[in-house]
């Protein structure tokens, strides 16, 4: 057993786990956590900012399906990296934090990166902040992270040691127990509603984010068929369902026409989805009838959304047992006439509540490659596109939904083409939002992703000024004065291009798949004139 101080032990037990990739930065205080890193055969991605490191960790965390692990400082790292941390929590990203804290703060006042409560600060946006005073208790409260992970909806957790207990000698944490399952009882609890969806005769499916997993892909679209059922999903359950299936909503539950969709219906089956005011935008889906919720977290199926029957289960499991059962014939009512003129005309109302967008989403969806993976910012261009832009797998958009937060799209684009070396990674951020995060750039050129970052440039901050407007307030501070954003991006050694029709665009956009490195793709509005 090699004794080594805790900090390297760490980093060993990680690899141990399956954590190939740590992002963050290094201080006095965490330097420790330094020591094992690369010993232990794990690559340190060094962000520029631990907002940077956390969206990477939250980009890989969505693009791999394992945790995204990031180690930071005491006091002020910790603070900077709890946004990403809120944002993982909303959107139930698996994100483990592993910081240094002061051995003692009660008695000594005005020591390096102090602050008052570190632990109590992080726990307000994670699932749980936990001090682990001993090796032990870190090896523990790590290992249930991982298996929480795995078990549960997964959610960001904080692990904190003390520096003088990263600084001591320890032992290796326990190799990992490949035998101990991780499969919970309770998921495979599940009500049969084969029967109700087979004598419904306008049934509906919810999709949410908790669907959105490869393996689900098919059974999803292939359980709409067998009942004639009607598909909404959510932004974050896009691609759940084929876009070829000729009954499929698409992502409109924000559409307030959605509600006379839905008032149709004589079952609604929500699966995977906290119907959040960030989903559907009022506060209650609209639907007159009998009311089912799948999920994997007990809390959702207590909420507001009350349901006649809450099935506690994973959404695999869940469509699985549904479409296992015998076959009954189902008639459906719903007629791909009615379902193609209400998406035709909720297109439209995005394309007028927004102008400009849609075409370039048309055109830059069809130069994309097939599996690209994308991710978006708080801009309008992301806006419209979560709504017109039909997935053809899921989990391949990845948004900052519930937290909202500007300055996630780079990083974690960074993040997910880090995941998936040598696959196509998208990002999609506007002209505000661009500046958090500008600085991880540098990552990505150091790093030699091959990452197409589209900057919409509308000059302002759009999205608020439009709020001001329709709330009859004067706009104000809603124009930043920009820099020169290709000459920016050619400052940190990326490529820069301002494509000037959609066709230039689309071929840019190929090239810089192509690309040994980043390329900023700088659109106007005049781009679809
Ligand atoms: C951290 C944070 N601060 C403030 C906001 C509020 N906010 C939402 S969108 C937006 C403007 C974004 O401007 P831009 O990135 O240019 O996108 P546009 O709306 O112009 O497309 C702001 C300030 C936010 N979402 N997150
Ligand atoms: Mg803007």
């Amino acid at each position: 057993m090699t004794k080594r101080p805790l900090g390297a032990q760490i980093s060993h037990m990680l690899k141990d786990r399956g954590v190939d990739v740590i992002f963050g930065i290094p201080g006095v205080h965490n330097q420790e956590m330094y020591r094992g890193i690369e010993e232990a055969g794990i690559t340190h991605i060094l962000a520029r900012h631990e907002q940077g490191a956390g969206f990477m960790a939250d980009g890989y965390a969505r693009a791999s399906g394992k945790p995204g692990v990031a180690y930071v400082i005491t006091g002020p790292g910790l603070c900077n990296i709890m946004t990403p941390m809120g944002q993982a929590y909303s959107d139930s990203v698996p994100m483990l934090v592993v910081s240094s804290c002061l051995d003692e703060v009660a008695a000594r006042k005005g020591q390096l990166h102090q602050m008052k409560d570190q632990r109590a600060a992080a726990e307000t946006v994670c699932d749980w902040s936990e001090e682990a005073r001993t090796a032990e208790a870190a090896y523990v409260l790590i290992d249930r992270a991982l298996a929480e992970f795995e078990m549960q909806r997964p959610r960001p957790k904080h692990i904190q040691v003390p520096i003088a207990l990263l600084q001591s000698d320890a032992a290796p944490a326990r190799p990992k127990d490949h035998n101990r399952s991780l499969i919970s009882a309770e998921h495979a609890q599940t009500t049969d509603l084969s029967p109700i969806l087979a004598a419904a005769r306008r049934p509906v499916f919810v999709f949410g984010g908790g669907a959105a997993q490869e393996r689900s892909a098919e059974l999803a679209t292939t359980l709409c068929g067998r009942f004639g059922a009607a598909a909404f999903t959510t932004y974050a359950g896009r691609g759940v369902v084929s876009p070829e299936y000729p009954l499929l909503f698409g992502s409109y539950l924000a559409n307030p026409g959605s509600v006379d969709m839905l008032a149709r219906a004589d079952v609604v089956v929500a699966i995977g989805t906290t119907l959040a005011e960030v989903d559907i935008w009022r506060p209650h889906l609209g639907h007159a009838c009998a009311f089912y919720r799948v999920d994997i977290d007990p809390e959702v199926l207590r909420d507001g959304h009350v349901a006649d029957d809450a099935i506690l289960s994973d959404s695999f499991t869940f469509m699985d047992t549904l479409l296992s059962a015998q076959p009954q014939t189902s008639i459906s009512d719903w007629t791909t006439d009615e379902i193609a003129q209400a998406r035709a005309r909720w297109r439209s109302e995005a394309d007028a509540d927004r102008p400009g967008i849609v075409p370039i989403c048309d055109a830059l969806r069809d130069c994309l490659p097939k599996n690209t993976m994308i991710y978006s910012d708080m801009t309008q261009f992301a806006y419209v596109a979560k709504e017109v832009w039909d997935m053809d797998r899921p989990g391949h958009w990845h948004h900052p939904f519930g937290f909202g937060t500007l300055g996630y799209a780079t990083p974690a684009a960074i993040g997910g083409a880090v995941a998936r070396r040598g696959q196509p990674t998208l990002a999609i951020i506007g002209d505000y939002g661009f500046h958090y995060t500008m600085q991880e750039l540098g990552v990505a050129v150091e790093l030699g992703l091959s990452l197409p970052i589209i900057l919409w440039d509308n000059g302002k901050l759009k999205e608020i000024e439009d709020s001001m407007v329709r709330a009859q307030i004067a706009p104000n501070a809603v124009v930043a004065r920009n820099p020169d954003f290709c000459k920016l991006a050619e400052a940190f050694g990326a490529r820069a291009v301002a494509p000037k029709s959609l066709t230039e665009m689309q071929s840019e956009v190929v090239a810089a798949f192509q690309a040994d490195g980043p390329t900023l793709i700088y659109l106007t509005p005049a781009v679809s004139e």
